[in-house]
């Protein structure tokens, strides 16, 4: 049977952003400091064990571009372009209420863009490296011992090593549960629409208090076996399933998630870094805790790490665990490192004997349509 109707047990992921507001307010209230972060390799536990709480800031909207193009290069991937536009024009309440920010040096836009941002916020830059040996090992744990002190000396805070292991702990649980719940996809078919699944992966950055969101994702859970027991799912077993791989897609959601599901396919896998991938690498919690967390975020399979085999890897991974027919990569107009990797992943998906889509794409809506139609000939194909 099928039930299309949003239920309403995720109706308080799909709020997080907007309600998230409030929720910081009574933490800056409580005398919480906030930290805001744009990217994966943020390393939340050390944030956490400063007695601060991270945030994603704004950066999935076209709203603030052209404010944003006053300063930096139209042909500039619209993430950055979004971000810095928010920053400048105070439009972010996450930004507002930011004590500081953290960012890294990924990609070049962004590390160039985090040069301006640092006239306008108070900004920490972590130099993270882009390969996966012994120095850039060091290197990286190097730079979270940078980031402890500077946390230490804007918060006046000491973190401890118990504090380091209790947020370890926390984090590792929320990974847990996100990855139990990203797997009922692999369900056939699907309980859960691909939106859902943004929604939730969405949402963890703006649940603070993370003991009531754990219980919210595991009544998720529960009420989602429940209702696919009942066969109460939003697709039939024919429905084409499809994996999301590419650059973070919290600003083309609608575009390509949405209308993907629209059109009769069942989104059942968001690859890309702040979805399944993200949640099932935990920080191992019996090596010492620096070690352990730099360990687990350069393991991060992000394009812009040179050779970046991790990624393909799992791709094969979750075309076999959650039955995938089709693979659609997204790539954000003038990202480059995704962009190169399209090629990679073509290869990869191809070789599974899978179909593959490659989508280039921006914030703005004037391309929706000619997207549509592509993405209904691709799913149509299988
Ligand atoms: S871990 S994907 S959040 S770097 S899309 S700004 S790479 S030009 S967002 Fe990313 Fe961290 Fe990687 Fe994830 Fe640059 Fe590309 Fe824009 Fe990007």
């Amino acid at each position: 049977m099928s039930n299309n109707a949003l239920p309403e047990i995720f109706e308080t992921f799909a709020d997080a952003r907007k309600k998230g507001f409030l929720a910081m307010k009574a933490e800056k209230d409580k005398g919480r400091n906030v930290v805001g972060t744009f990217c994966t390799y943020t390393p939340k536990e050390l944030i956490y064990a400063a007695n601060a709480v991270s945030v994603s800031l704004c950066s999935t909207s076209d709203e603030t571009i052209p404010e944003a193009e006053k300063y930096l290069p139209k042909n500039l991937c619209p993430l950055i372009k979004s971000s810095y536009g928010f920053a400048i024009t105070d439009k972010c309440p996450y930004m507002y209420f930011s004590d500081l920010i953290v960012g890294e040096t990924t990609c070049d836009g962004k590390k160039k863009m985090y040069e301006l941002l640092g006239e306008v916020k108070d900004t920490h830059v972590m130099q993270l490296p882009h390969t996966k040996n012994y120095y850039s090992f060091e290197l990286w744990k190097n730079e979270l011992n940078i980031l402890i002190k500077k946390l230490e000396e804007k918060f006046n805070v000491k973190i401890t090593e118990e504090k380091l292991r209790d947020a370890i702990k926390l984090f590792n649980e929320e990974r847990t549960l996100m990855k139990e719940f990203f797997s009922l996809a692999k369900l056939v078919p699907s309980p859960v629409k691909g939106t859902e699944l943004h929604d939730v992966m969405s949402s963890s950055s703006f649940k603070f208090d993370k003991k009531e969101f754990f219980e919210e994702i595991k009544k998720a859970i529960a009420d989602t076996k429940a209702k696919y027991e009942r066969g109460e799912t939003p697709f039939t077993e024919d429905t084409p399933r499809i994996l999301i791989t590419g650059c973070p897609t919290g600003g083309v959601v609608n575009k390509v998630i949405k209308q993907i599901e629209e059109i009769g396919g069942s989104v059942v896998c968001i690859e890309n870094c702040s979805g399944t991938k993200n949640h099932e690498m935990l920080v191992d919690e019996n090596k010492d805790p620096i070690e352990a967390i730099a360990e687990r975020y350069l393991n991060i399979p992000c394009s812009i790490m040179v050779n970046n085999d991790g990624r393909m890897e799992r791709i094969k991974r979750y075309i076999d665990e959650y039955k995938v027919d089709g693979v659609i990569d997204v790539t954000l107009t003038a990202c480059h490192t995704y962009a190169i990797e399209t090629e990679k992943v073509r290869r990869t998906v191809e070789g599974c004997g899978k179909s593959y889509l490659a989508i280039e794409t921006n914030y703005s809506n004037s391309d929706a349509p000619q997207i549509r139609t592509r993405l209904e000939a691709f799913v149509e194909m299988l």
